[in-house]
């Protein structure tokens, strides 16, 4: 029997305080209206961004259904929906494109300006919500809440994939993947022959180094404080490892002495302000690009001396990658079904939904990479 336009229950993972567990309860999934989309929610990776939520460190509103990297198949469409129709494969987009703002618009950018990122409102697009739990309304988590056997997402923030991709690993593509890999191809522009640093060895920065070595980086050094990171670093590409709690000098002066003066190219990929600087620091002081992928805690901002880039560096961000989502999320899963690259590195555990505060202890433990919660 067809669930279209009607109000659909299942169990979703609500978060109602901070730092507490995620209770499995069942919530009430209204209809998608005009321009929106219901998915199905097959599998859906956990993010270090998904505990910043839990923690506080990124401020969103509460109750709330977080999840924001996942894959499902589209259940029903609202009016006017074209890009999608039920059956279809798709991935949830964070960061939307919406096609017609300032940033769509604009031949590099990304940060389409109907995102929920910044002053998040936990809202769809019309500024409601399509989640209930005993008839109170649950928030959406930027704009995709994927802890949930249904969600509903605005068109802007939905790709169609290949039919024939495996949802159980491209899920990837929607956030840690995408985010780190295109802040080497995309963001940086690593070159061919070129020494790249990466701080952090998360999904996030192993997929910066998988970018690197796509780019044909020659030299790529992989930089963490928990060595247990470095065999699958060398894994996906890094040349070599270094722990700067192995050093009594600033870990960026090591950096310095061993790439002639810096590295073309770092990457923070962790989110702390000190980690930052020394990322900064790393790279050459004339010709060096240094790139931010991680949200350091709310509010917390730097200083720093103009000289740092008046000598010449390059201090750029970019969230997701750089990639302009709904035309890039589907060319990406083609990437990946022609082999273009791997995503099976990344993938550490596997659990059924219901599981997914074990699946948060392992991510606090430094245990795992990436943990696919499947429905
Ligand atoms: N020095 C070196 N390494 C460190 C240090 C330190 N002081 N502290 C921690 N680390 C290492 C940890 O041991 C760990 O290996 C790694 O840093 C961090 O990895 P994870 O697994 O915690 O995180 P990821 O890879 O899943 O995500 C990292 C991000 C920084 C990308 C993420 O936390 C973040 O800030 N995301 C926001 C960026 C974004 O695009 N957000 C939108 C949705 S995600
Ligand atoms: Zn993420
Ligand atoms: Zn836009």
């Amino acid at each position: 029997m067809s669930t279209a336009g009607k109000v659909i229950k299942c169990k979703a993972a609500v978060l109602r305080q901070l730092n507490k567990p995620f209770s499995i309860e069942e919530v009430e999934v209204a209809p998608p209206k005009a321009h929106e989309v219901r998915i199905k929610m097959v599998a859906t990776g956990i993010c270090r961004s998904d505990d910043h939520a839990v923690t506080g460190s990124i401020v969103v509103p509460l109750p709330v259904i977080l999840g924001h990297e996942a894959a499902g198949i589209v259940e029903s469409i609202g009016e006017g929906v074209t890009t999608v129709k039920p059956g279809d494969k798709v991935i949830p987009l964070f960061t939307p494109q919406c096609g017609k703002c300032r940033i769509c618009k604009h031949p590099e950018s990304n940060f389409c300006l109907t995102n929920d990122l910044g002053k998040p409102q936990g809202m769809l697009l019309d500024g409601t919500s399509r989640f209930t739990c005993k008839g109170k309304p649950i928030h959406h988590f930027i704009g995709t809440s994927t802890f949930s056997q249904y969600t509903v997402v605005d068109e802007i923030a939905v790709a169609k994939i290949d039919a024939a991709a495996p949802l159980e690993k491209v899920c990837l593509i929607g956030c840690g993947f995408s985010t780190g890999y295109g802040s080497a191809v995309k963001v940086a522009k690593v070159t061919p022959g070129s020494t790249c640093a990466v701080f952090g060895l998360g999904g996030v920065g192993l997929s910066v180094i998988m970018g690197c070595k796509a780019a044909g980086a020659s030299r790529i050094i992989a930089v963490d404080i928990n060595k247990d990171k470095f065999p699958k670093a060398k894994e996906v590409g890094a040349t070599e490892c270094i722990n700067p709690q192995d050093y009594k000098k600033p870990i960026q002066e090591v950096i310095q002495e061993i790439s002639d003066g810096g590295v073309d190219f770092s990457f923070e990929v962790i989110g702390r302000l000190d980690t930052m600087v020394a990322s900064l620091l790393s790279c050459h002081g004339a010709c060096g690009t240094s790139v931010i992928v991680g949200v350091p805690p709310d509010s917390q901002s730097l200083t720093v001396n103009p000289m740092l880039l008046l000598s010449g560096r390059t201090w750029k961000g970019a969230i997701f990658g750089g990639f302009k989502s709904k035309d890039s999320v589907p060319k990406l899963v083609d990437d990946f079904m022609a082999k273009k690259f791997s995503l099976d590195p990344l993938i550490t555990n596997v659990l059924p939904f219901e599981k997914i505060n074990e699946g948060f202890d392992l991510l606090r433990s430094g245990k795992s990479i990436r943990t696919i919660l499947t429905f």
